[in-house]
């Protein structure tokens, strides 16, 4: 999938998506640690959070930015956390104009690029979760790419729960 290259449209859900997080991270009450980006090798990953659940939900989705600052590509393959035992690469694509989601089986960064997941885009679907996620949690993410690089990212829980996610 190239996301590379972003239409107007697509620039103005970045935008809102962008300013909606910010929103909320103000609005709601997000703890005050600052969550430092996480840099392993040469993946780094920004702006990370999941959502909070509703209650008796056992899904949840994660966002977040991976920026490559290597020269060669690298590939996120799989997801693994405490929290759930089944995290998944899902992308929403249009089909008839309606939206879908579609799982990956990876995600693909090129030199020195970088790739956003956010919503009614890419995103990591969180299934089976132990136990549901409450606004200002902290969840450790570990992201396993394709050379054997492993990413841990301690990614917080916003409560974004006036959104559906679909
Ligand atoms: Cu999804």
């Amino acid at each position: 999938m190239n996301i590379n290259n972003k239409n107007t449209t697509s620039i103005l859900l970045l935008f809102i998506s962008l300013f909606s997080v910010s929103y909320f991270t103000q609005a709601l009450d997000v703890p005050k640690v600052s969550v430092p980006s996480i840099i392993a090798s040469d993946i780094e990953i920004q702006k990370a959070y999941i959502r909070e659940t509703l209650p008796g939900n056992e899904i949840s989705s994660a966002y977040m930015t991976i920026v490559n600052h290597s020269d060669k590509a690298v590939k996120l393959v799989s997801i693994s956390s405490n929290i759930s035992p089944r995290i998944e690469i899902y992308a929403h694509v249009m089909e008839n104009g309606m939206m879908k989601m579609e799982q990956l089986n990876a995600i693909s960064v090129k030199a020195n690029a970088q790739v956003v997941l956010q919503p009614y885009g890419l995103h990591l679907m969180i299934f089976a979760l132990k136990k549901g996620l409450k606004a200002g949690q902290m969840v450790v993410l570990t992201l396993h790419f394709a050379d054997q690089q492993v990413v841990n990212v301690t990614v917080p829980v916003l409560g974004l729960s006036k959104q559906k996610h679909q």
